[in-house]
């Protein structure tokens, strides 16, 4: 197959494997030495171990027409939706009537590895964590779908790119697939994903596409969690740093802008409560607090030695940054209990990965609040994560409510069997007036409400009182998913999708209000995302994308609010790229 190096070990091609291979079945692997062949110290064996990998996984279904790139065909002609019923208008008339982008502004689409390629097991791609777990838990995903086929844009970007250079956007942010590149994480080169990437990035360049590169979109390599798992261990940073030196040293010519890490606060999720019985590390500790911030602590430190690796020795040409998950804290009242508790819950979600536009430290609420369990920065980590990003990127979806606790944050801060600890706060989508905060998105992602001015708020929050030292301000991710959009039987009602474009509508005039009134210097705006995929725990069925994916036939059809978007960048002076429409 299409390894560059021989892998010496043979732990693995040792397996004998009693695994049930259905879905949701545990697996259970016995190790037998005594049946091991005799090691040959020539031989290959990194196909056995690929193998076995897979094994744990289980089937992995292929597309039955789509299985090698396919050459673009000519775009149809889209004409967007609009005689019988209108775009939405702007709440900001006025304001807005003259308004243009400063120069320069970064915009386009945005995806991930493994939530839009498909191709699981193709190529010699090694499984992430979650082939493992769509595959093997039950009730992890809750449509049971998995990101084995999905849209297929492993084998259809050209046609994909070529419409995004019709539409004109000048970037697009996507991420790279580690286990491609290493499908243990580390050692043997898959040549064939590298090659995958390589036209990737070359049909980009071709069109004049920037990409805005992610090294780890939360795809971590199986074979790490097997041996010592995953982001609980130490290890995890120098095997990312081989991996992501090696992406960046192929790619940096023409790659601007790199995110080392998209939402490191996923570790609350991830590392809180995977299924210690389906993901089974060898070494490591199993899932829950510890497990949270230790996966914090690491992606921490494997970021800030990337970036700093980035600048100062391999004097990269782009910008570095990570791409943070970050809402909108509303406090309910403006008493002391509920303006703490709002404090509280920004520095447990962006605070605690604030360091680089510190001191390099986490905060004193989470030092104070988690003792033993946050793991310590020494003086020379803290030195090696101040500054170690060029821009802030916000992933800022939405808005909440927050208000202290009955028996106030203290109490619950030293009692760890407290619900809430460790945020000890109450945190509401439901405004004092009985009202959502906002419009609710389809109900797979039910923490998504649509807040519009929340993004311009906290754009200024951000800029002025939680980060001061931020001067340049990216919204890495912002979109929403249209309720109940899988339900129409036909694509044509399913493409008007007018909750979408409102929250599009409403996101780009209040993030460029908090440019031209607000005066922050906001300098990218990326929409979540560029078609339907593969949306973690509610699947395929919870749809963020601005054009519909038919699963069945593949094609990829523009919603309106793909329309609405190009309508609002026009209008406001959005540099495109020549080519476009
Ligand atoms: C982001 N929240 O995740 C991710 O980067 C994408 O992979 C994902 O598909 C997209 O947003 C839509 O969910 C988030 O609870 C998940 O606030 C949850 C939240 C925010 C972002």
């Amino acid at each position: 197959m299409m390894f560059s190096s021989a892998s010496r070990t043979l732990v693995l091609a040792l397996l004998t494997l009693g695994a049930s291979a259905s879905r949701g079945g545990t697996p259970t692997v016995s190790y037998n030495v005594s049946a091991a062949e005799t090691y040959l110290p020539n031989k290959d064996y990194s196909n056995e171990q690929l193998a076995l990998l897979w094994y744990q996984v289980g089937p992995v279904a292929t597309h039955p027409v789509v299985t090698a790139t396919v050459e673009p065909t000519p775009e149809p002609s889209w004409a967007g939706p609009g005689e019988f019923h209108p775009f939405v208008a702007s709440n900001y008339p006025e304001e807005l009537a003259v308004a243009k982008l400063p120069p320069g502004f970064n915009w386009g689409m945005t995806s991930s590895a493994y939530q839009l390629e498909g191709a699981a097991k193709d190529e010699g791609r090694g499984p992430s964590i979650w082939d493992l777990l769509s595959h093997r838990n039950p009730n992890q995903v809750a449509d049971n779908s998995t990101g084995d086929v999905l849209a297929q844009h492993y084998y259809l970007y050209k046609q994909d790119f070529q419409r995004l250079a019709k539409y004109g956007s000048p970037y697009y942010s996507t991420s790279i697939s580690w286990p491609r590149i290493f499908p243990f994480g580390k050692g043997p080169i898959n040549e064939a994903g590298i090659k995958h990437y390589d036209d990737v990035i070359a049909e980009l360049v071709k069109h004049g596409i920037k990409p805005a590169l992610s090294l780890f979109h939360w795809d971590t390599p199986l074979a790490l969690f097997n041996e010592y798992g995953g982001w609980t261990n130490p290890k995890i940073v120098d095997d990312y740093l081989n991996y992501a030196k090696f992406v960046i040293a192929r790619y940096d010519k023409h790659v601007p802008v790199w995110f080392t890490f998209n939402e490191p606060q996923y570790c609350n999720w991830q590392y809180s409560y995977y299924p210690a019985g389906i993901l089974y590390p060898s070494y490591g500790i199993g899932p829950g607090i510890n497990a949270r911030f230790i996966c914090g602590h690491y992606t921490l430190l494997a970021h800030a030695k990337l970036a700093k690796w980035y600048h100062n020795e391999f004097k990269g040409k782009g910008r570095i940054s990570f791409k943070n998950s970050g809402n909108y804290y509303q406090p309910v009242t403006n008493s002391t209990g509920d303006l703490e508790a709002a404090k509280r819950a920004t520095d447990f979600s962006i605070g605690w990965f604030g360091g680089p536009w510190t001191d390099g430290d986490y905060p004193q609420s989470l030092k104070d609040t988690l003792g033993e369990i946050l793991p310590t920065l020494s003086k020379a980590e803290k030195a090696l994560i101040k500054g170690s990003c060029d821009f802030y990127a916000l992933d800022g979806y939405t808005a909440f409510y927050v208000s202290e606790l009955p028996g106030g944050a203290n109490a619950c801060a030293r009692n760890r069997s407290d619900p809430n600890y460790p945020e000890c706060g109450s945190s509401s989508q439901v405004a004092p007036n009985g009202f959502s905060i906002g419009p609710a998105a389809d109900a797979g992602a039910s923490w998504l409400k649509s807040t519009p001015t929340g993004i311009r708020k906290f754009l200024s929050a951000i800029t002025k009182e939680i980060f001061p030292a931020v001067k340049d301000i990216v919204v890495s991710e912002f979109g929403f998913a249209e309720p109940f959009e899988s339900e129409y039987a036909s694509v044509p009602d399913a493409i008007w999708d007018l909750r979408r474009t409102d929250y599009i509508q409403g996101f780009l005039d209040n993030i460029l209000l908090a440019i031209t009134e607000d005066h922050v210097n906001v300098t990218g705006a990326y929409i979540w995302s560029i078609m339907d995929n593969f949306e973690w725990g509610s699947g395929i069925k919870t749809r963020f994308g601005m054009q519909y994916v038919s699963y069945d036939t593949l094609t990829r059809t523009p919603k309106a609010s793909w329309f609405q978007a190009r309508n609002w960048f026009k209008r406001h002076g959005g540099e495109f790229l020549p080519g476009a429409e």
